[in-house]
């Protein structure tokens, strides 16, 4: 169901508490379904780019991720602009936010999306582009069903409150796109005392992650595709101080986002 918001849009103090103790909150429906189609629509645009903000599966079966669609697709920039996503994140993160980037994950089905291992996002925005908070929020729009057939994000409730964790392995691709694997000891500890939860939700259900929170995903066996978009919204008082990694990786643009009106139309 669409969900009503009034403007400005506020989270409950439970809902607040809830992102805190757990490390991530789930809307479903947070999209209408006109507003997924928009998306959707906009997608074999942003898929046939052949740029570097392009990151190719392994196998070289398509895109891997696509960075930076906010910038050059009009319903994505709407999307990472709205009041219902803007004003819940800036009161999480008790700032005004710039989006530090953003990704698509396709995750094509029969098996050409590919697996994530376990990792932590905030690893390589501090390692790599300098961020000193973990005050870095992970919004999570599922442009389509994220149904357990599907692959869906898997997360380890909780594991933010371990804070950053440094037991990891860099992994990089043949292009040299990285990603800091979390070792398995410190993982299947981490799961035993916490468990692993799958986040399900129908097209346009969005997701609030902590950026500590410890994540991953299976290959994408089914016949389905199974995109996420991926908005990284920054506290504006921790704005990177590296700049190593190119605008579609890590944003320079520090100016504080404004909403727009609450529709991608
Ligand atoms: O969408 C997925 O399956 C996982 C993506 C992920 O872990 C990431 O982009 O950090």
């Amino acid at each position: 169901m669409y969900l009503e918001f009034d403007v400005p849009v506020r989270l409950s103090e439970g809902q607040v508490r809830q992102y805190q103790e757990v490390g991530y909150l789930l809307f479903e429906g947070l999209l209408e379904p006109a507003e997924v189609q928009a998306l959707r629509a906009a997608l074999p645009e942003v898929l046939s780019r052949t740029g570097p903000e392009v990151i190719r599966e392994q196998d070289g079966s398509g895109a891997r991720l696509v960075f930076g669609a906010h910038l050059y697709s009009e319903p994505f920039r709407r999307l990472s602009l709205l009041p219902r996503l803007l004003e819940p994140v800036g009161q999480l993160l008790d700032d005004e936010v710039y989006l530090h980037q953003s990704r698509l994950n396709p995750k094509e089905g029969f098996g050409s999306g590919a697996r994530w291992d376990w990792h932590q996002d905030y690893s390589a925005w501090r390692r790599v582009d300098g961020m000193e908070r973990p005050d870095c929020i992970m919004a999570s729009v599922f442009v389509d069903d994220c149904s357990v057939e599907r692959s869906p994000l898997l997360v380890i409730p909780r594991s933010h409150r371990h804070g950053f964790i440094d037991s990891i392995e860099l992994h990089r691709d043949a292009k040299g796109y990285s990603l800091y694997e979390l070792d398995r000891a410190t993982v299947a500890r981490l799961a035993d005392e916490h468990g692993i939860e799958p986040l399900i939700g129908g097209a346009g259900t969005v997701a609030l992650v902590d950026c500590n929170l410890i994540h991953g995903s299976a290959n994408n066996i089914s016949p389905w595709r199974r995109a996420i978009l991926y908005l990284i919204y920054n506290a504006c008082s921790n704005a990177c101080t590296n700049d190593d990694r190119p605008w579609f990786q890590n944003n320079r643009d520090f100016t504080p986002l404004q909403a727009i009106g609450d529709t991608l139309a």
